[in-house]
C-alpha cells in the first residue's frame, strides 16, 4: 500500500520546526560561532522567536494572500529571515552575517534588508498601528480609482503582548473606529512575558473589551486541540488551569512535568489522580504546552474562519521560548542558549552536525515533497516589489501675490490655487491633520476637495443653512483625511500614505499639518516614518514666540534642532511667500524622486512685508539653505544671519547699521539642516580628495576670516550658532532659550532679545575691541 502523502498540516508543522531551528541557529551562529572582532555581545531573541514560529508558519505558508502585507514584531525578525531562506529569497551569507554590517538586520527593515519587508519595526507599537493606516490608504486608493479592488490585501500585525502597553495602539484603534477600518488582522503572541518579567495579571480580558468596543472581532486561541480535549472532560482541571497567574504558569512551563504533577496533586488532590496516572511527567509537560498559538490546527482553522474584512484581533496563547531550555523563564527575553544546550536542541530537531544551514534538514524523505510543494505555492506570493512607479509632472508653483503675507497664509493660498488649477499632482495630493485643519490654513483646500470617508457624511450645518466659511461634508472622493487630536496618528498616517508607491504601486503626495510644538508629541512616529523612507510634506505652523498672545505652551523652540538631527527629513524655514512656493515645489519633487526625502516646513502666522526681487538669483540659494538677502561688501567684517519670521527685524537692523558697519551683509538662512549636511558632506569628500566647498562655505567665504556673525532665529540659538565653526568666524547667537509666554510681538521680541536693539548690541560686541 502507498504511504499517504504528507498533508498540508503535517508540512506546516515541519515548517514550524524549521523556523524555530533556523531562527535559533542564526542567532547562535552570530553569537557563538562567527568571529567577534570587538568582543561585543551580538544578541538576538531566541525565546521571542520560538514563541511565534507556529504562528508565522501558519500565516506565511497557509493564510497570506499575494496582496497581504505584514508587520512582524521587531524581535521576531530572525523568523522572517528564516521564512525567506526557506523560500529561496534570503541568502545564507546574510543569515551568517545576522546583526553584522550589511547582513540580515536585527529588526525587520524595509530599507536595509534585502528580503521584502512590508513595514519596518523596532520601536514597539508603531509597526502595529501603521498597518491600520495602510489599510485606510488602501480604501482611499480604491475609492479614488488609483487601485483595483481585486488587488486589495489584508494588513497583518504580529504583536508581542507587551506591545499592548503602548498607548499609540489605542490612539490608532480609536481613529480606525471613526473611519470604519477593515481588512486588518492583529495577531498577539500572547506569551504573557515582556522584557523584564511576566506581565501583570490584572490586564487579562481587558484588552478584548477595549478592542471589541472599537468594533473589532476578538478571537482567543487559548488551547491547542490536545489540551482542549483533555480539559473538556475535566472541568476541575480546566478551572484550576485558568486561575493560574501569569507568573505561576510561566514558572511551571519552565520547571516541566514533575512540577506540574506536584502542583496539581497539592491543589486538586484526589480529583486529579486518574488524570495524573494517565500521564507521565513528559506527557504532562507536553500536554500543558499545547496552547493555541503552538497548535497548527487551531491556528489554521482560526485564520480560515476569519475570511471577511472585519478587523480581527487574534489572541494566540504561547510560551516564550517554546521548545527551548529556558521556555517560560521570566528572564529569557535576551537569553541565549549555550553551545551544550544548542547541541541538544540540534539533536531533538534531527539536524546533523555540519548541516545546520540546510533549509530542509531534519525533514524526512517522505515528507519533503509535501513541504516543497507548500513552499512553492508560497513563493509566488512573497517577492520583493520594484520601486518603478513612474513619475508625476510637478508644475511650477507661483508665489501668491500680496505685499504683506504670512507664510502660513501663503501656504493655504498655494494649495487653493493648486486645487483650482487641477491636474495630476493636485489629484494625488492627500492632506491630513489632527484636528487643526482650519487653524493651519488647510480650510480653503478642504472646501475645494472635500473630506474623505468611505460612506457619505453630510454637512449638517450647511444643510441647515447655518453660515460657515468651512464646508465639512465627506464622501469617498474627498482628499482630506480628518484625524482626531493624536499627533502620533498623523505621522503614522503620513508614513502609510508616504509608502503608497511601494505598498500599492501608486504615488501619493501626502501633506500633513500640525502646530510646530506638537511635533514632539508624535516624534517617535515621525522618526519611524522617516526610517522607512516614507515620503510626505509636513507643514508645521504656527511656530516660535512669534505666535505672541497665544502663549508659551504653543510656542515652539527646538524643532529646528530636531530637524538638524533627523535623517530623511529636510527642514525649510521660509521668510517670504516666494521662498515658500519654491520650497513646496521642491518638496513635491523630493517626494517623487527615488533618491529624495520628506520635507518639513516651519511656518509662521506673522504677516510681513515681502521683499522686492531684482531677479530670480535668490531661488537656488534658498533651496540650498541660504542666500545673501543683502550682499556683504568685499572682505566684510560682519553679517547678520537670520531665519524665518524675524527677517523684518534683521532687515531693519541692517538698514540702521550699514553706515556704521561698512560692508555689513544679511544672510537669509532657509535651512540650517541643508547647510549643515552640505558642510559635513564637503568635509567627507575632502578626506577622499575632492575639493569642492559646500554652499555655506561659499556663502561665508565672502566675509573676512575674522568676521563676526550675529545669528538670529525664533528658535533655539543653537540652530544657527554652529555657523561659526564653518570658517572659524566669531558668533553672537540670538534666539529663544526659555519657555515662551504671552505678550505682544514687540514685548516678546524685546524680552527674548530678538529685536533691533539686541542685534545692534550683538554687532557692537563682536566688532568693538573688548
Ligand atoms: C518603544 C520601545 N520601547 C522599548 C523597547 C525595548 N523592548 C524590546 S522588546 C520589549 C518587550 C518584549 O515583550 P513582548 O512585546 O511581549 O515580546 P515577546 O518577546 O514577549 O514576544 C521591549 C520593552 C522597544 N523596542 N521599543
Ligand atoms: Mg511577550
Amino acid at each position: 500500500m502507498l504511504k499517504p502523502a504528507t498533508t498540508d498540516l503535517d508540512a506546516l508543522k515541519l515548517l514550524d520546526e524549521r523556523l524555530r531551528w533556523l531562527s535559533a541557529w542564526t542567532i547562535h551562529h552570530a553569537n557563538h560561532i562567527r568571529e567577534s572582532a570587538d568582543g561585543l555581545k551580538v544578541g538576538g531573541h531566541q525565546a521571542s522567536c520560538a514563541s511565534m514560529s507556529a504562528i508565522m508558519a501558519a500565516l506565511y505558508f497557509h493564510a497570506l494572500g499575494p496582496n497581504d502585507r505584514v508587520a512582524v514584531k521587531p524581535h521576531g525578525g530572525p523568523l522572517l529571515h528564516a521564512i525567506h531562506y526557506l523560500l529561496g529569497s534570503q541568502s545564507r551569507e546574510a543569515l551568517e552575517n545576522f546583526r553584522g554590517l550589511g547582513g540580515a538586520q536585527s529588526y525587520p527593515s524595509r530599507t536595509k534588508d534585502k528580503i521584502p519587508v512590508d513595514f519596518s519595526t523596532g520601536s514597539v507599537g508603531l509597526g502595529v498601528a501603521i498597518t491600520l493606516f495602510a489599510s485606510l490608504i488602501q480604501d482611499y486608493l480604491t475609492a479614488h480609482g488609483w487601485m483595483d479592488e481585486a488587488d486589495r490585501g489584508r494588513f497583518v500585525a504580529l504583536i508581542g503582548d507587551a506591545e499592548l502597553d503602548e498607548g499609540n495602539i489605542y490612539e490608532a484603534i480609536i481613529e480606525g473606529a471613526k473611519h470604519d477600518v477593515r481588512n486588518l488582522w492583529w495577531i498577539i503572541d500572547y506569551n504573557r512575558q515582556s522584557l523584564d518579567a511576566t506581565s501583570a495579571d490584572r490586564m487579562f480580558e481587558r484588552f478584548d473589551e477595549i478592542f471589541r468596543s472599537c468594533g473589532w472581532r476578538v478571537v482567543e486561541l487559548r488551547y491547542g486541540k490536545r489540551l482542549q480535549a483533555a480539559l473538556d472532560g475535566n472541568p476541575a482541571l480546566q478551572a484550576w488551569f485558568e486561575q493560574l497567574s501569569n507568573a505561576a504558569l510561566s514558572s511551571l512551563h519552565y520547571q516541566g512535568g514533575a512540577a506540574w504533577r506536584k502542583r496539581i496533586e497539592a491543589e486538586l488532590g484526589k480529583k486529579s489522580s486518574a488524570f495524573l496516572k494517565a500521564h507521565d511527567d513528559e506527557a504532562l509537560a507536553s500536554l500543558f504546552t499545547d496552547l493555541g498559538g503552538h497548535c497548527m490546527e487551531t491556528l489554521t482553522q482560526a485564520f480560515d474562519s476569519a475570511d471577511d474584512d472585519v478587523p480581527t484581533l487574534f489572541i494566540a496563547w504561547t510560551i516564550k521560548g517554546f521548545g527551548l531550555p529556558f521556555a517560560g523563564h521570566k528572564d529569557n527575553h535576551a537569553g541565549l542558549m549555550n553551545p551544550t544546550q544548542l547541541a541538544a536542541l540540534r539533536q531533538t530537531m534531527g539536524v546533523r552536525e555540519g548541516h545546520e544551514w540546510e533549509p530542509l534538514e531534519g525533514v524526512g524523505d517522505n515528507a519533503r515533497t509535501g513541504v516543497e510543494a507548500l513552499l512553492d505555492r508560497t513563493r509566488i506570493a512573497r517577492e520583493k516589489r520594484g520601486r518603478d512607479i513612474g513619475t508625476v509632472a510637478i508644475p511650477a508653483i507661483p508665489a501668491p501675490a500680496g505685499d504683506e503675507q504670512s507664510t502660513q497664509a501663503a501656504f493655504g493660498r498655494i494649495l487653493l490655487e493648486l486645487s483650482k488649477a487641477g491636474g495630476e499632482l493636485a489629484d494625488r495630493i492627500v492632506t491630513t491633520s489632527p484636528d487643526v485643519t482650519v487653524s493651519t490654513n488647510l480650510g480653503a483646500w478642504v472646501n475645494q476637495r472635500g473630506l474623505f470617508r468611505r460612506g457619505d457624511v453630510p454637512d449638517i450645518f450647511a444643510q441647515a443653512k447655518i453660515a460657515s466659511a468651512q464646508k465639512w461634508s465627506a464622501n469617498n472622493q474627498g482628499q482630506h483625511i480628518e484625524l482626531g487630536i493624536a499627533e502620533s496618528n498623523l505621522f503614522l498616517m503620513l508614513a502609510a500614505a508616504g509608502l503608497a508607491g511601494d505598498l500599492f504601486g501608486t504615488r501619493l503626495f501626502p501633506i500633513g499639518t500640525l502646530y510646530d510644538p506638537f511635533i514632539a508629541r508624535g516624534l517617535d512616529s515621525l522618526n519611524y516614518a522617516c526610517y522607512q523612507d516614507a515620503r510626505f510634506l509636513l507643514v508645521a505652523t504656527p511656530s516660535g514666540i512669534t505666535l505672541g498672545p497665544e502663549g508659551g505652551a504653543h510656542q515652539s523652540i527646538n524643532p529646528p534642532l530636531i530637524a538638524l538631527g533627523q535623517p530623511g527629513l529636510r527642514h525649510y524655514e521660509p521668510a517670504y511667500a516666494d521662498e515658500l512656493a519654491a520650497m513646496i515645489q521642491q518638496a513635491f519633487r523630493l517626494i517623487d524622486d527615488p533618491a529624495g526625502e520628506s520635507a518639513y516646513l516651519r511656518l509662521s502666522t506673522r504677516s510681513i512685508q515681502q521683499v522686492e526681487r531684482a531677479d530670480d538669483g535668490w531661488r537656488e540659494g534658498a533651496l540650498a539653505g541660504g542666500y545673501w538677502l543683502r550682499e556683504p561688501g568685499p572682505n566684510s567684517e560682519a553679517a547678520i544671519v537670520a531665519m524665518g519670521a524675524v527677517m523684518p527685524e534683521a532687515l531693519a537692523a541692517w538698514e540702521e547699521l550699514r553706515e556704521d558697519v561698512p560692508g555689513l551683509g544679511l544672510l537669509a538662512v532657509t535651512s540650517p539642516d541643508l547647510l549643515h549636511r552640505g558642510w559635513t558632506a564637503a568635509q567627507a569628500a575632502r578626506w577622499q580628495g575632492e575639493r569642492k566647498p559646500s554652499h555655506i562655505e561659499r556663502l561665508l567665504s565672502r566675509l573676512s576670516p575674522s568676521a563676526g556673525l550675529v545669528t538670529m532665529a525664533d528658535a533655539a540659538p543653537a540652530s544657527l550658532s554652529w555657523l561659526g565653526g564653518v570658517l572659524g568666524q566669531r558668533v553672537a547667537p540670538l534666539g529663544v532659550e526659555k519657555f515662551g509666554q504671552t505678550g505682544s510681538l514687540a514685548d516678546l521680541y524685546a524680552v527674548y532679545r530678538l529685536d533691533g536693539e539686541a542685534i545692534t548690541e550683538a554687532v557692537a560686541e563682536l566688532l568693538l575691541p573688548q
